[in-house]
């Protein structure tokens, strides 16, 4: 079932480099960073986005690079069957991805996540195209606050809110088109990733932009929640690495071992790096279903393809990487403004 990957670029033989890469939502957070972070760290490859631009998309957050911008629908399988047929390989983040949001309303996340995923899927299947698929750490569920052990590759499913449960349904039906039709794939799992261009509805810009914006920081429930947080560039390349040297038909975890910081830690350190008093957050309600804690184990990522976060929480990077994301904020309100009133009138309908 699993072939080594050969040595080149996307699994394919090193004198193909300058290859065309078709990035599902790639207007969204992640996926327009990993556009940005590919030109810039291999120069020469050629980039098609497919974003449906939904909220969470924005045009502009790919102004200035040097990619083709196709807005349409994953779930459109015309348009991405020609877009496979002229693309070398596919990284597929495109989703819906706010579990709050999949609390209010799951059907879009069912469309999107799963059978967007499943017209991918067909397309590439037909044309033989390497495959990544972008996926997260919510799918195993959570961990016990004083559960020692990490998520890896092996650790059962066990989604809790309606979007991890689309994200573990998506990874299925990679893996059985894996085993089923030899499909050329890869997937990936990584933890909560912080970083410019992330939607303010999440938890970090929420706060950030809440004190730019005279507003009182909101932590749900306790904060006692622990998420293993990882800067968006760190988890991009780890993606590149798998694209290029991971072996066909597996998976891996990407976490930068930041499992001993929990929101309340996180909520503190935005106050107190934007000069307010520690303590300076309301406490909302919590979320319904809250995963107390997740922690990765990214030992086979690094052991077998030498990846190694440059925001580590050995050197106090979150601490670095969250300063360079607070100043992103700061500079760029024109960008944030516009979304700050809708963001904060559908939290405040949920008490949060
Ligand atoms: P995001 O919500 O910021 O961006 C999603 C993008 O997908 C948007 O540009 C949106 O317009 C686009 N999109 C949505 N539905 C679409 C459709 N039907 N057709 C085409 N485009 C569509 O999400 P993100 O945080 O950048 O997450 C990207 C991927 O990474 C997701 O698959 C998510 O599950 C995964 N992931 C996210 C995190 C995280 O912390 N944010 C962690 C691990 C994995
Ligand atoms: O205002 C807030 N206050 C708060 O305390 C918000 C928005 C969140 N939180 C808490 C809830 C979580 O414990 O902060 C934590 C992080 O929340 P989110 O940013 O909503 O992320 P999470 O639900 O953990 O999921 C994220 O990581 C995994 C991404 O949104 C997913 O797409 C990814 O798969």
């Amino acid at each position: 079932m699993c072939q080594v990957g050969q040595a080149g670029r996307f699994g394919l033989p090193l004198e193909s480099n300058g290859m065309e890469l078709l990035v599902t939502g790639g207007a969204g957070f992640i996926g327009a960073n990993y556009v940005r972070r590919t030109l810039e760290t291999q120069p020469g490859t050629e980039i098609m986005v497919l974003d449906k631009l939904t909220y969470a998309g924005n045009a502009t957050n790919l102004a200035g690079v040097d990619a083709e911008l196709v807005v349409g629908d994953i779930c459109d399988a015309g348009l991405v069957q020609g877009l496979v047929d002229k693309a070398d390989a596919v990284v597929h983040f495109a989703a819906e991805s706010h579990n709050d949001n999949s609390l209010d309303n799951p059907r879009p996340f069912v469309d999107t996540n799963v059978m967007g995923t499943f017209t991918l899927l067909e397309a590439v299947r037909r044309t033989g195209k390497r495959f990544h698929h972008v996926s997260t750490d919510e799918v195993f569920g959570d961990l016990a606050l004083d559960d020692p052990n990490r998520f890896t590759e092996t650790t059962p499913y066990n989604p809790s809110s309606p979007y991890s449960a689309t994200k573990a349904a998506s990874d299925h039906l990679v893996r059985a088109w894996v085993r089923s039709f030899g499909l050329r794939a890869t997937i990936s799992n990584c933890s909560n990733n912080y970083g410019p261009y992330q939607h303010i509805e999440k938890f970090i810009p929420r706060q950030i932009t809440n004190i730019l914006d005279g507003r009182t920081p909101k932590l749900y429930g306790t904060g006692l929640q622990v998420r293993d947080w990882i800067h968006v560039d760190d988890h991009n390349d780890a993606i590149n690495l798998i694209l290029e040297r991971g072996r066909l038909g597996e998976t891996y975890i990407i976490g930068a071992d930041n499992d001993h910081v929990n929101n309340l830690q996180v909520i503190r350190l935005i106050c107190t790096l934007m000069g307010l008093d520690e303590n300076a957050f309301e406490h909302v309600a919590d979320r319904p279903g809250h995963d107390m804690r997740y922690a990765m184990n990214s030992t086979k990522l690094r052991q077998e393809l030498g990846w190694e976060p440059r925001f580590t929480s050995a050197d106090d990077g979150m601490r670095r990487g969250l300063a360079e994301t607070i100043e992103w904020y700061r500079d760029n309100e024109a960008w944030w403004r516009p979304l700050k009133d809708a963001v904060e009138a559908k939290c405040a309908e949920r008490g949060q």
